[in-house]
């Protein structure tokens, strides 16, 4: 039996706000008391996570003196100290206080605008004194109800000249800080710029510091938006910008709902630790989700100690299947190539396109082979129901 013992290999993080959640939603009052962050930094600890992430209100409220912020500073770094805990991403609350109603970086009224760059700014000195390495922009509030109110392509224009501010200020600081954009098509907004991560893909290249800023795609966006989310993962690795990452599962087309990684659709979450085992993933893997508003704080380690499970569970499966005979030699007979097309491949010249026209293709022939494809999936499944 294989130990699924959480690794700090593995950089499982949660934040704060995932693991003390209270069981908050539209219709109904929370159905836990809250805990300090230093508390929760134990509880995290208990459970077996390697580090916990934070809003800048997670940790300190808004309207918190400067005494009662070292306070709280304090009692958080014993916690970490106590507990091994560490802090590798940091974050800013830009969408509960009614002043980002219409969004921060993107909305009209430019006094909000500068207001979000300033909290933004203190937000990042937070983390980095926390030891954070990777920042999470995900723009909770930049987008419309209606869009007679904003010009989307100013909108955008907004967002990248205060990514372009920001990221000046960390090397201003001299900071050891990267960035990561989080895309969510909806909620709390009715619909929310750069929806999706290949949406950030693009916008980040659109900035004057393109290499300090990479995603961080979460399950559940990409899942609402009704979309492959390992396929936008894989083009985010590939792009050498999958700084991090949020972990979760989502029914499509519904409330964004945060459920425990890999309780939903485990065959989607198979082929992404697959993916994220097979290539090498080293950047933290962060469960953006929180427990059931039934449970108690007993439910929320049982929540927390789930997630990291199910992934070790699926990184062991995924092992299983890199060394099953049948499924290799199945891949294998799929992958047939006897190198004569090679001649084809690669940069283009004039000669091989040209001998590219005059060479014959039996369609007939190629397209009349069955892929076995069918059987392949069988295997997998059979795999992940633990009968092979
Ligand atoms: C959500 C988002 C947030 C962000 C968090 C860190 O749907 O509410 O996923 O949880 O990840 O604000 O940026
Ligand atoms: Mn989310
Ligand atoms: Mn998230």
């Amino acid at each position: 039996m294989a130990d699924f013992t959480p690794k700090p290999e593995y950089k499982f993080t949660f934040g704060l706000w995932t693991v003390g959640n209270i069981g908050r939603d539209p219709f109904g009052a929370p159905t836990r008391d809250p805990k300090t962050p230093a508390e929760l930094v134990y509880l995290l600890g208990e459970v077996g996570a390697y580090g916990v992430n934070f809003h800048d209100n997670d940790l300190i409220p808004i309207d918190a003196t400067p005494a009662e912020a070292e306070a709280i500073k304090k009692e958080f770094r014993k916690a970490l100290d106590d507990t091994g805990v560490v802090v590798p991403m940091a974050t800013t609350n830009l969408f509960s206080d009614p002043i980002f109603k219409d969004g921060a970086f993107s909305s009209n009224d430019p006094r909000v605008r500068a207001y979000a760059l300033q909290k933004t700014m203190n937000a990042i000195d937070l983390g980095v004194e926390f030891g954070a390495k990777t920042y999470v922009f995900w723009g909770g509030r930049e987008g419309t109800e209606t869009d007679s109110s904003k010009n989307a392509a100013e909108a955008i224009k907004r967002n990248r000249e205060a990514m372009n501010f920001v990221c000046e200020y960390v090397i201003d600081q001299g900071y050891d800080l990267r960035f990561a954009l989080e895309a969510k098509p909806n909620e709390p907004r009715a619909d929310i710029y750069n929806p999706t991560t290949g949406h950030m893909l693009a916008f980040i290249e659109t900035l004057d510091h393109p290499e300090m800023v990479g995603v961080n795609p979460e399950v559940a966006h990409e899942h609402m938006a009704g979309i492959n989310f390992m396929h936008g993962v894989a083009q985010a690795w590939e792009a050498g910008k999958l700084f991090h990452i949020d972990l979760n599962d989502q029914y499509p087309g519904r409330y964004d709902q945060d459920l425990r990684f890999g309780s939903r659709d485990i065959k989607a979450a198979f082929y992404l630790v697959k993916f994220l085992e097979d290539v090498g993933y080293e950047n933290p893997r962060h469960f953006d989700a929180h427990a059931y508003r039934t449970e108690d704080y007993e439910g929320v380690k049982d929540f927390a100690r789930g997630c990291m499970r199910t992934y070790l569970i699926l990184a062991d499966k995924a092992a299983q299947y890199n060394a099953d005979k049948e499924i290799q030699a199945l891949l294998e007979e799929i992958n047939v190539d006897d190198g004569s097309m090679d001649q084809y491949f690669g940069k283009y010249n004039a000669e091989k396109a040209g001998a590219l026209r005059t060479q014959p293709f039996n369609r007939e022939a190629i397209s009349s082979r069955g892929l076995k494809y069918e059987r392949l999936d069988q295997l997998t499944i059979d795999l992940l129901l633990g009968v092979r």
